[in-house]
């Protein structure tokens, strides 16, 4: 494999016209892949060609071994550039230049139109724009806390300075100090619409400077000498601050290489026709291949199987169980931070955390504090910058770490929805523990009250859904969490709770309990309903069960589901043999557990009468027993409808 050392003090004339030869095979290959596929994005990788060749060519890496620990991270952020990715990853031996130019953007292929990960090769998948910098920042701080001294680099778009979660991840790695990541920007001038500085002014050399940031910056980022001076210079340390993060802003030209597609927007998101492209390839001295590649591309598909990159996990000794006996009355986000605290003493050393925890400004509210008094080397707090901190943390989670992201429900889940979206897509395994769920925020009112989380999550096709009743399930749930690879949200609320016991006054959560996920807890048996609930309702459906079976003589089941995702439907099946449902949730009526329950009868063609109670409207201000009782899902509100609906006339 070609290979550049960084030690060296200059290119050599041959690594030169090699780099030239690799250039003139990667812009036929942009051609022609848009060309042939008739959509794509030919100007931004050709603007980027130059640098993604000195990076592939100075990095440390195995492309027969795609995911060795030792290498180095290149994310490419601008997950439109696949094109010019895909043309330098044939050159390296990564992937197969015709699978590239048979299969691009075609369905089932691994090479979408945007860059995935299961190229290999390809770090992370991107499209999102925004994002490369704080997936790199994840990495980087994940090396440096790994002791690995590999460094992680970015490259990214110039209009893509304007997204605000780039501000973020700056400050994070100037923070952290951060000196192993290195950003690039291809610095065109142009995006979708056209010049930058039309579309939005910004000085990004200034803005990363402003941040601390060492900058270099190029006046010909085609220029293979300027490239590696300056990546040479990094390697070297030869910097303001060898601490701190360095970026390159490196001057490019749209579309450079075909005279015709320099410096035109146009290019960015527009391939050529075939007309078009035979006259590019034809000022580039290269063949045109077009026609024959058509017929074999309508005839054949080859499709690269899609690469599945390990993602290693540590192994987390849980310990034991804390049991809160019936006299405690503490809330679960106590709980989170004792199993939490308990799981850093167990696990993390001194300058080897296995554990680690990321709160935003919010770090007693979560009660991480004991945590972080605890592993100080283990707890970041990343300010209030939560569309960082998800994507920081995702990136953090595939590197070796039980990671655990707190902050309320509106800002972890809510706020961030995409960042955790695409988390889900680049298959993180992280932990986003949320506290302040639903109506039980406190008097804080409607903006703070995350009454959606399931119905958010429930897209995430990756990512499980737990809520826990009480602290002693907070507890166990929490240990679960960190043996688990793979992605999961665990919620509670504010307030404190009593513990749950079960029908003989023994705590339900504790001794010979486990929890098993789509695994429904039935915490009451009844014939003439079931109560389907979850989180802090749960108290209030037993009550409303209590009342019901001593002043009426109606006993009803109450079903607690702790996992949300996978959902256990059988129990709902066996909660439909009563002839009476009732959800009852401190969630979004329609978007919660009441519509999965729905759609579980539906699906297996069960039929039950259904009725669901949840959050109809945004709420006030005001104490969770005062909205619950106005909302319907306090312990009256559930009894008077189970009463209404199992009256004789009814
Ligand atoms: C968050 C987000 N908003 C909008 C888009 C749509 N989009 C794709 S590329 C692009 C312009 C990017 O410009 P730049 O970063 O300069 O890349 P270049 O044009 O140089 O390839 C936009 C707006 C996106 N992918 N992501």
């Amino acid at each position: 494999m070609f290979q550049i050392s960084l030690d060296q003090p200059s290119l050599t004339q041959d690594q030169k016209d090699t780099l030239q030869q690799m250039w003139r095979r990667c812009i036929r290959r942009i051609i022609l892949s848009t060309t042939l596929a008739a959509s794509g994005h030919p100007g931004g990788s050709m603007s980027s060609l130059h640098l993604l060749l000195m990076l592939y060519s100075s990095l440390r890496q195995r492309p027969d071994e795609p995911g060795w620990a030792e290498r180095d991270r290149l994310v490419v952020s601008m997950g439109h550039i696949s094109p010019g990715v895909y043309s330098v990853l044939c050159e390296f031996g990564y992937i197969e230049e015709d699978n590239m130019l048979l299969e691009f953007r075609q369905a089932e292929s691994a090479f979408s139109g945007h860059i995935e990960h299961c190229v290999p090769g390809v770090e992370w998948n991107t499209g999102n724009l925004g994002q490369g910098l704080s997936a790199a920042t994840g990495m980087a701080l994940a090396l440096k806390l790994s002791g690995r001294a590999n460094r992680v680099f970015t490259l990214m778009g110039d209009g893509e300075q304007q997204k605000g979660q780039l501000s973020e991840a700056r400050r994070f790695a100037m923070k952290y100090q951060l000196g192993n990541l290195v950003g690039i920007v291809d610095r065109n001038h142009l995006q979708i619409c056209g010049a930058t500085d039309r579309v939005m002014p910004q000085n990004v050399r200034a803005d990363y400077a402003a941040a601390g940031w060492n900058v270099i910056y190029l006046e010909d980022g085609h220029d293979f000498d300027a490239i590696f001076g300056a990546l040479r210079t990094i390697h070297q340390g030869d910097l303001d601050d060898r601490q701190s993060p360095t970026v390159i802003v490196a001057r490019t030209i749209m579309g450079k290489g075909v005279s015709f597609m320099e410096d035109q927007a146009k290019y960015h998101g527009s391939p050529l026709n075939p007309e078009q492209a035979a006259r590019a390839l034809a000022e580039l001295g290269l063949d045109n291949p077009l026609d024959d590649y058509q017929k074999r591309r309508g005839a054949l598909h080859l499709f690269q199987p899609g690469y599945c990159p390990a993602v290693p996990y540590p192994k987390i000794d849980t310990g034991i169980p804390i049991t809160y006996d019936r006299a405690t009355v503490t809330d679960n986000r106590s709980a989170y931070g004792a199993a939490l605290e308990d799981l850093g003493r167990l696990n993390n050393v001194v300058g080897q955390p296995k554990v680690l925890g990321f709160s935003c400004d919010l770090e007693g509210s979560v009660k991480m504090n004991g945590f972080h008094q605890l592993c100080p080397d283990a707890f970041f707090e990343c300010g209030i910058q939560e569309h960082h901190t998800t994507t920081l943390t995702g990136a953090v989670s595939k590197e070796n770490f039980a990671v655990f992201f707190s902050t309320f429900g509106v800002f972890g889940v809510s706020e961030v929805y995409n960042q955790q979206r695409l988390n889900d897509i680049n298959q993180t395994q992280l932990k986003v523990v949320c506290t302040h769920l639903g109506l039980d925020v406190g008097e804080d009112g409607q903006t703070h009250q995350c009454i959606d989380y399931i119905g958010l999550l429930e897209n995430l096709f990756g990512f499980q859904i737990f809520i826990a009743a009480d602290p002693n399930q907070t507890d166990r749930i929490v240990r679960y969490l960190a043996t688990h690879p793979g992605n999961a949200f665990l919620g509670m609320g504010r307030s404190k709770l009593a513990t749950i016991t079960d029908a003989n006054g023994q705590l339900f959560f504790a001794g010979d309990y486990r929890f098993v996920p789509g695994q429904a807890d039935w915490v009451r048996q009844g014939k003439r309903g079931a109560i389907l609930t979850h989180g802090p309702i749960l108290g209030y459906a037993l009550e409303a069960r209590e009342r019901l079976a001593r002043d009426h003589q109606l006993e009803v089941a109450v079903v607690n589901f702790s996992s949300i995702k996978p959902l256990d439907t059988a129990s709902i099946m066996k909660a439909a043999e009563t002839g009476l449902i009732i959800t009852a949730e401190d969630h979004h009526v329609n978007t919660g557990l009441g519509s999965l329950a729905a759609t579980a009868l539906m699906d297996a063609g069960v039929s039950c009468r259904l009725i669901r109670l949840g959050v109809g409207h945004y709420s006030g201000s005001g104490k969770p027993a005062d909205l619950y009782q106005r909302a319907g899902i306090d312990a009256d509100g559930i009894a008077k409808t189970i009463r209404a609906a199992l009256a004789p006339s009814n």
